[in-house]
């Protein structure tokens, strides 16, 4: 591991220089756009001097490694750990059992994909002393070469919580929620994580059984007061989610009323989308366009849905909906002239799937998507929407989409010390092996039945 990580610390310059040189690129590809036809030609031509190994790198190659330098995606602690749907678990003996293995696992991926520079935290889970646990993290980020990222309070679990945390009718639970909040504000500032994620399992399975509005008032008075608590350069990140555990009413249940929760608690909240949180055919793309123009999209949960919030891996069910997404960051981004501010991240804990395994190939598919979003040729887009040119317009999305941008995600990793196949790379490291004869002892004796 320490090899690669070397490799890689030796390649951060190579990347730096890279980067301003594809700026350099694109901001005079911005101030002097070619016509969309000639634009078109080349991406072609690049792909054919790909084909023909000749090195030449044009403009559709320099737009996907300015896309691949700064797209990062922050892995989930709990997805490298067995969890399981309501029903049971299966049990993966080479599963994280601790705090070390999970930095040690996020580490690993990191090292392969060159994607994934930090780890999201969850308080209950990771920290079960609290404050005390930070300087555990702290040492195990150096090790493993990944950084705290979101802290994420758990205000569901406690049994306190059955009737709600900040929505509960109950002001000793809403303090001891609020409380929880705070503690975990504090782990952040101490391990210099930006993000506070908030997701909430409030709501209520009952018509008449609890009132909506004096239930979203407490939950205003709380999140203000955990803002008020905020460092001056954090950020409270509010999900949101339609269902699940409520069947009648969740307090938060879509980005509107997450968008009045976050405007209440303070300038420094936005909202996180997590992409498995909508109702079946929602235009996911659309809230994000909003949220873009409010500037309230604070960051992603990434996963992918057939039904609810099924956890599945990003764009394995619907990649056109990813890539739709991509496409209104980066167009807005066009426009403005200025990347906007977005934590993404990974939300998935995999039942079936190895765990380090569904990692790597859902950052493989976040970086497919988003160079295929990349390779949008806006300039020709918004001459096409102006004049209702329906076809051409909708084409400039659907040419993007089907271009493979594979070739160059491999010239990308190659240019930066990483393997030109993370996942191939990942299955011959042995990785997989020395974990599940280190950790299966472990894993075993966690096994539990589920009722
Ligand atoms: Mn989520």
């Amino acid at each position: 591991m320490s090899g690669i990580f070397a490799n890689w610390a030796g390649f951060s310059r190579l990347r730096t220089i890279a980067a301003r040189a594809a700026h350099f690129v694109a901001r005079n590809a911005r101030a002097a756009p070619a016509d969309a036809c000639v634009r078109r030609a080349a991406t072609v031509c690049w792909w054919s001097a790909t084909r023909t190994g000749s090195g030449v790198r044009d403009q559709a190659s320099e737009s996907i490694f300015h896309i691949l330098d700064r797209f990062h995606i922050e892995l989930p602690s709990w997805g490298f750990s067995n969890t399981g749907t309501r029903f049971g678990k299966f049990l993966q003996p080479a599963a994280a059992t601790n705090l070390a293995e999970k930095f040690s696992d996020a580490g690993f991926v990191h090292s392969l994909t060159g994607a994934c520079p930090s780890i999201a935290l969850h308080v209950e889970w990771d920290f079960p002393n609290g404050l005390s646990d930070a300087p555990e993290a702290e040492r195990l980020a150096r090790q493993h070469g990944v950084a705290p990222g979101s802290i994420n309070p758990n205000l569901f679990q406690d049994q306190i919580y059955k009737h709600g945390s900040f929505g509960n009718p109950d002001a000793k639970v809403r303090e001891a929620a609020l409380a929880h909040t705070i503690e975990s504000i504090r782990i952040a500032k101490r391990l210099a994580s930006r993000d506070l994620s908030l997701w909430f399992a409030d709501g209520s399975n009952y018509p008449g059984t609890a009132n909506i509005r004096h239930r979203r008032r407490w939950f205003e008075e709380c999140l203000r007061a955990a803002h008020g608590e905020l460092g001056s350069d954090q950020r409270m990140l509010v999900e949101y989610k339609p269902f699940e555990p409520a069947f009648y009413h969740t307090d938060i249940a879509d980005w509107g009323m997450a968008l009045l929760m976050a405007r209440a608690a303070g300038p420094r909240a936005k909202v996180l989308v997590d992409t498995g949180h909508h109702y079946s055919a929602q235009n996911i793309e659309q809230i994000v366009a909003w949220l873009l123009s409010e500037d309230m999209l604070g960051g992603f949960h990434f996963n992918d849905r057939r039904y609810a919030d099924d956890d599945l891996t990003f764009g394995s069910i619907d990649p056109y909906q990813a890539f739709r997404i991509f496409h209104e960051i980066l167009l807005f981004e066009f426009e403005r002239g200025a990347a906007p501010d977005i934590a993404y991240m990974v939300d998935q804990s995999h039942n079936l799937k190895g765990k380090i395994e569904a990692m790597i190939q859902t950052v493989a598919t976040a970086q497919e998507l988003i160079a295929k979003a990349a390779l949008v040729d806006h300039t020709a887009l918004a001459a096409f929407q102006a004049r209702s040119e329906l076809v051409r317009a909708e084409n400039c999305l659907k040419d993007a989409f089907s271009s493979d941008p594979r070739p160059a995600i491999r010239e990308w990793r190659r240019a930066h010390g990483l393997p030109e196949d993370p996942l191939e790379a990942f299955r011959e490291s042995g990785y997989l092996e020395r974990a599940a004869r280190e950790r299966a002892e472990r894993n075993l004796a966690g096994a539990a039945s589920y009722a």
